[in-house]
């Protein structure tokens, strides 16, 4: 660590070790288990830009519920493999955001405080250990979130993956989401296909993967929410995934509060199509909050 900026320090959420930042720019903690963001807030206006429920499990029984789960080799519950096509049942948004991860970098300087972590355990659910991952974490004015797979295999593979990141609105009743427009698909109506209606508002249980396409590239995304507003920018998915549990899910979900719902929308940067990394390839999903 640069003792000159000396902007990272050590700190736990419960039995969680995490790491501290704070510079010029902003105040945010991360934790090692599953690389998992859970604060950033912007120096600019004090406002911590990431929702986490009140009643988050940190004692790695579980992922935490809100900050940015890495959901990485696959998204959702199912993997389409690529080589054989079959279909895998597997647990919910791969196998990294409920393992620990090390540090592997920490790089601070005026502009900003960057810290690279990896998992410690790949090759699980019968990907390769080839197949890897980093998390780069860029703290400044803005927080961008990397996520790095290099497949140093000789065979192709293909991923799914999303920063799952949970946003703190300040009403959900009155918040509004400007960037995301066209089709998608709505996990609560039988994953049919629909038009998205404008203005983007939320007023009951939603879960829509919408689809990127040349009309709809999803790189630039604003929340509106009665007086606070959210940027966000994304590159590397080939869609976006908007979901927030309503009332009733709200409910079922022993880590989360009764009324979580009002005051948190999830806003993911994804690939939930699949995209195939050649041998030697490396892909980078990101998104950049502000
Ligand atoms: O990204 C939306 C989603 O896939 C929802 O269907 C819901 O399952 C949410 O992720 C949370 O998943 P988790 O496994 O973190 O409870």
């Amino acid at each position: 660590m640069n003792t000159q900026y000396s902007t990272v320090s050590t700190g736990n959420r419960e039995q969680l070790p995490t790491l501290k930042v704070v510079n010029r720019h902003c105040k945010a903690e991360i934790a090692l288990f599953g690389a998992h963001l859970l604060s950033f807030i912007p120096n600019s206006d004090g406002k911590e830009r990431l929702w986490l429920s009140d009643t988050a499990i940190f004692d790695k029984s579980k992922p935490i519920r809100g900050g940015v789960p890495i959901c990485w080799p696959w998204f959702g519950g199912i993997y389409p493999d690529f080589a054989t096509n079959q279909v895998s049942e597997l647990p919910a948004h791969g196998f990294v955001r409920t393992q620990d991860w090390r540090v592997i970098g920490i790089e601070e300087t005026p502009e900003s405080t960057v810290i690279t972590l990896s998992p410690t355990q790949l090759g699980l659910f019968g990907f390769s250990d080839n197949l890897l991952t980093y998390v780069e974490v860029t703290f400044s004015e803005k927080c961008s979130i990397k996520l790095i797979t290099k497949n140093k295999s000789e065979q192709p593979v293909k991923i799914t993956a999303a920063l799952h990141t949970y946003f703190n609105v300040t009403d959900i009743h009155h918040t509004k989401i400007l960037g995301v427009e066209g089709r998608y698909i709505d996990k609560t109506r039988e994953s049919g296909i629909f038009e998205q209606p404008l203005p983007y508002l939320i007023s009951s249980e939603t879960d829509r993967i919408h689809l990127q396409d040349e009309d709809n590239l999803f790189e630039f995304i604003q929340v509106n929410s009665q007086h606070d507003k959210i940027s966000i920018e994304q590159h590397g998915h080939d869609s976006v995934v908007i979901w927030n549990p309503w009332q009733e899910k709200s409910k079922s979900m022993a880590d989360m509060q009764e009324n979580g719902y009002l005051d948190m929308l999830c806003i993911e940067a994804s690939i939930t199509q699949g995209t195939v990394l050649a041998a030697q390839e490396r892909h980078e999903l990101v998104q950049i909050i502000g």
